[in-house]
């Protein structure tokens, strides 16, 4: 069912931005929303998405990376980075589905711990490496109104603002 989809915001949209609200319980709503969010990022598809990226201003996100990698889908209210290890680093070629089309090297901390509430409302700690670090680490600046583009150099970052631009009003003269 495709009305039941968010619209993804893509950049330049201003609400990328902003930075989003702790909420104060998981409860049904709360609950919808990210069951609601999953299902959108499925359909992207992508394996991560944050409330702001379709314009909802809480700090929920959601992460599935695929059976191989965890054993369910994560839903996440406030997330908190309580450690990384400065020891280790870890490149991939990030993507974002507000950024559509565009893929850049992120260095990022390789091995993180991430406290949140789940979609039963219980505190959960969770410890994640390589590509599971890497987009836990991905959501949780979008919930800061930090894109991935912002960890690239000055050159790299203006070079896909540019395509982008160029992409967005080829668009509209269609
Ligand atoms: O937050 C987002 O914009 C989603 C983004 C998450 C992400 C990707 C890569 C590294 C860190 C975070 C995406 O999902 S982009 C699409 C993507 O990576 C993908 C799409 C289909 C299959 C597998 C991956
Ligand atoms: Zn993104």
């Amino acid at each position: 069912m495709t009305d039941d989809l968010f619209n993804i915001c893509i950049i330049p949209n201003p609400v990328l931005r902003e930075r989003c609200a702790p909420v104060d319980k998981v409860d049904a709503a709360a609950r919808r929303t990210m069951e609601r969010m999953l299902r959108t990022m499925y359909d992207a598809p992508g394996i991560g998405l944050a409330a702001s990226q379709v314009g909802i201003l809480q700090r929920l996100m959601v992460v599935d990376l695929g059976r191989a990698a965890q054993a369910t889908p994560l839903m996440m209210a406030n997330p908190d980075l309580v450690w990384h290890d400065p020891a280790e680093t870890f490149t991939y070629p990030e993507g974002c589905l507000s950024i559509p089309g565009h893929y850049a090297d992120v260095t990022r901390p390789k091995r993180v711990r991430v406290r949140y509430i789940d979609e039963n409302n219980q505190a959960q700690e969770i410890e994640a490496d390589d590509l599971l670090s890497s987009c836990l680490q991905h959501e949780m600046d979008h919930l800061n109104g930090v894109l991935f583009i912002d960890h690239l150099s000055p050159l790299k970052r203006k070079m896909i603002l540019k395509k982008v631009e160029k992409e967005q009003s080829r668009e509209h003269l269609l």
